[in-house]
């Protein structure tokens, strides 16, 4: 749909990321797994997945043979993705303070849970771009959940498991995979943080349990923002709009341009390439609701529709796409000029392809090794240091009616007995 960015403005609404109508039979599914354990956890697969588990563990054999079987092909891809993404890690990873008076501690999260989700949407990509930046971090124990299925779990996926250094691997999956990393069964250890996409149910289950287990961001459905000019290359546009739309009906996608002309012809482009894709369907669904062509006034006000929108996604294919960097402040992750499509990022380029959607990139970031990392602050003070700050405290406890706080000051202000 060709729309003026004055009517878009007008009619933009963040996407609502949950449905919090199911949000009570969420947390029935919670608190059974909290009471019943393993025994409700296979209820559940039952019941929801339509697989009986008998073991809820899969054997690290399974992981080990998952990986020799692998085409070779793949294997090297898997090993190069995972080259990159501990590269880019270890280049953002936050960095232990000397110790002074006042310094901060970095420690590593000791378990962590990561969602791999299952079924149609089952990507080793993502095994990667979550458990590589877990063992960078230096987690001691990484556990992965993921629904059953009845032909067994996906070769890649275990395959993938099993290169990025996860230690354990359960299938489960849905509200009670999470209710079991957030509090533990009597086979599925209680984890410190959960962390990857997953449905409407896992979203609305890592709201629930937050607060008694970390998590990352809620993830919603997948969207992209390319801001194009005349210099384009409108079939790569294109193909990369279709990469975004094929994930699900859901997935959104904006098209920004000040030239009206480029708008139309990658519009041209798009109607004639998807045809050529195996996902058709899918394509169509989501173009049909969920697709934007933008016509801005210039680049100004390209810039505030790719900020108004706060993407997952945003891709700048214009000739002046240094620009957009400086200006551009809510993206999950920015793809600059014609040769960083999203689809490498997704796969192979080092940042992790977890990111925040539905607009959560007005506060949130992509998921990165400082996301398996906490700090804690040192205080170490001399006296000297100390009388710099006492007459303060001593002050401001006085304010609070807080004697016992001025008194534990006050005392340490004269000469130690
Ligand atoms: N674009 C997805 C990630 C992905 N793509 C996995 C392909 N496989 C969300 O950023
Ligand atoms: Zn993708």
């Amino acid at each position: 749909m060709m729309i003026s960015a004055e009517a878009f403005k007008k009619a933009y609404k963040e996407m609502d990321t949950l449905d919090f109508s199911k949000a009570a039979s969420v947390l029935e599914i919670i608190k059974e797994v909290r009471e019943k354990g393993d025994e409700a956890i296979k209820a559940f697969s039952l019941k929801f997945d339509k697989v009986e588990v008998n073991e809820l563990l899969v054997p690290r054999s399974e992981l080990e043979k998952a990986w020799s079987e692998l085409d070779e092909k793949l294997k090297e891809a898997l090993e190069l993705s995972k080259r990159n993404i501990e590269k880019y890690q270890k280049s953002i990873m936050w960095k232990q303070m000397e110790k002074s008076e006042l310094y901060q501690k970095v420690h590593a999260l000791r378990r962590v849970g990561i969602y791999v989700p299952g079924g149609k949407a089952s990507y080793p990509s993502t095994v990667l771009m979550t458990a590589v930046l877990a063992r960078v971090a230096g987690v001691e124990e990484i556990i992965v959940v993921t629904p059953p299925q009845k032909d067994g779990i996906n070769r890649a996926t275990l395959a993938a498991c099993y290169i990025s250094g996860v230690d354990r691997v359960y299938q489960t999956g849905g509200a009670q995979a999470v209710a079991a990393l957030a509090y533990g069964t009597e086979t599925i250890p209680r984890v410190d943080k959960i962390v990857g996409p997953g449905n409407q149910y896992v979203a609305l289950a890592k709201k629930l349990v937050y607060g008694d287990v970390g998590i990352d961001s809620i993830a919603g459905p997948s969207e992209i923002v390319i801001v194009a000019d005349h210099t384009a290359n409108k079939e790569w546009v294109a193909l990369d709009i279709l990469a975004q739309a094929e994930h699900d009906e859901m997935a959104r996608t904006f098209l920004i341009s000040s030239d009206e002309k480029v708008l139309s012809s990658i519009e041209e482009e798009l109607k004639k390439q998807k045809l050529l894709q195996p996902r058709l369907k899918v394509i169509e669904e989501s173009l049909e609701n969920n697709h934007y062509a933008i016509l801005t006034s210039g680049k100004d006000e390209s810039i505030e529709i790719v900020n108004l929108i706060a993407g997952e996604h945003v891709s700048i294919q214009t000739a002046d796409a240094e620009d957009y960097v400086e200006k551009v402040r809510t993206a999950g992750a920015i793809f600059i000029g014609e040769y960083s499509p999203e689809a490498i990022g997704d796969y192979s380029a080092g940042p992790s392809h977890v990111l925040p959607t539905s607009g959560n990139a007005r506060f949130a970031s992509g998921l990165s090794v400082n996301d398996f990392l906490r700090t804690n602050s040192v205080i170490s003070l001399s006296r000297e240091t100390f009388m710099e700050c006492a007459a303060a405290a001593v002050a401001i406890a006085n304010e609070e009616s807080l004697a016992a706080h001025r008194d534990s000051v006050s005392i340490r202000m004269g000469e130690r007995a």
